[in-house]
């Protein structure tokens, strides 16, 4: 794809918990589903349009139990209108066979990552057959991936899956490019811009997040570039040198204003849900 194709607004994902932070480190982090509410509807009103959703259980921790992320996809719905995506990915302790299971809770749309990454000390595994059967699974429930792209061989394998499979349902190809993990990519904007010149044709629009430290730079250089925006506290904690983040919608107005500065303000929920191709489930 080129860049000059690019939406003039600006799409931005919050991503509010991850798997990796502990609640007793973090307390402000949204673990339950009334912090889950509470999180989506101030993210949406600081300028978010799409939520990737990880879910934690009664002791906060991550789960892929079908019954709470049923729950968190129905509470984030009626909440407002962000377009709700659940991971695939879960965490790295999270057996294959159980993310696939996250499809039967609904979502609008779904993380599929491109690709086995090193994390940290551990291996998020992504074999071929599980990105094959996931990306199929999706079309078949007509529920619109995401494309998350840790490294430059994930690139690769989405036009691999794309070659294969054809066009995810609703026709549009959203990736995100997750920088700074260690084990992937780096959160450079030589290492981002690499990879949106390998994007295949068939992609329609891109977005970026840096972990870390990498957020802020990766933040500059996605917009800069036409792309789109993820923020969370998934991804950073730090909102500044010595400050940590109080609340995910910190982290979304301050993406919301660099983006509005730069004449790509965040993008409506409605124009998101046009952008990703995803199926009107509201209601
Ligand atoms: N928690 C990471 C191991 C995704 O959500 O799809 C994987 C991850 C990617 O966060
Ligand atoms: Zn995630």
């Amino acid at each position: 794809m080129t860049t000059s194709s690019a939406a003039t607004g600006t799409l931005i994902t919050v991503a509010p918990t991850g798997a990796e932070h502990a609640k007793a480190d973090l307390p402000q982090l949204p673990t339950t589903l009334e912090e889950l509410v509470d999180t989506a509807r101030r993210c949406e009103a600081a300028g978010a349009s799409l939520i990737h959703l990880h879910i934690r259980d009664g002791e906060h921790a991550p789960t892929l139990d079908a019954g709470y992320l049923r729950a968190a996809v129905e509470a984030v719905r009626e909440t407002g209108d962000l377009v709700v995506q659940l991971s695939t990915g879960g965490s790295v302790h999270d057996p294959l066979e159980q993310r696939l299971t996250v499809l039967d809770a609904e979502p609008d749309s779904c993380s599929l990552t491109c690709g086995t990454t090193n994390f940290g000390d551990d291996v998020f595994l992504n074999p071929w057959p599980f990105m094959s059967e996931l990306y199929v699974q999706a079309q078949d429930r007509e529920i619109v991936p995401e494309f998350e792209l840790f490294d430059l061989g994930h690139v690769h394998a989405l036009a691999r899956l794309l070659d294969t499979h054809g066009l995810p349902f609703g026709g549009r190809v959203h990736v995100d490019f997750v920088t700074g993990v260690p084990g992937g990519m780096p959160a450079t904007t030589a290492a981002l811009m690499a990879g949106v010149a390998m994007l295949p044709p068939a992609v329609t629009s891109w977005s970026a997040t840096g972990i870390g430290r990498g957020h802020l730079p990766i933040m500059a250089a996605a917009l800069s570039a036409g792309g789109h925006l993820r923020v969370g506290m998934e991804d950073n904690v730090v909102f500044r040198r010595g400050q940590v983040v109080e609340h995910n919608d910190e982290l979304v107005a301050r993406a919301a204003e660099l983006a509005a500065l730069l004449q790509r303000p965040a993008m409506s929920t409605e124009d998101a849900r046009a952008l990703l191709g995803v199926k009107d489930r509201r209601g």
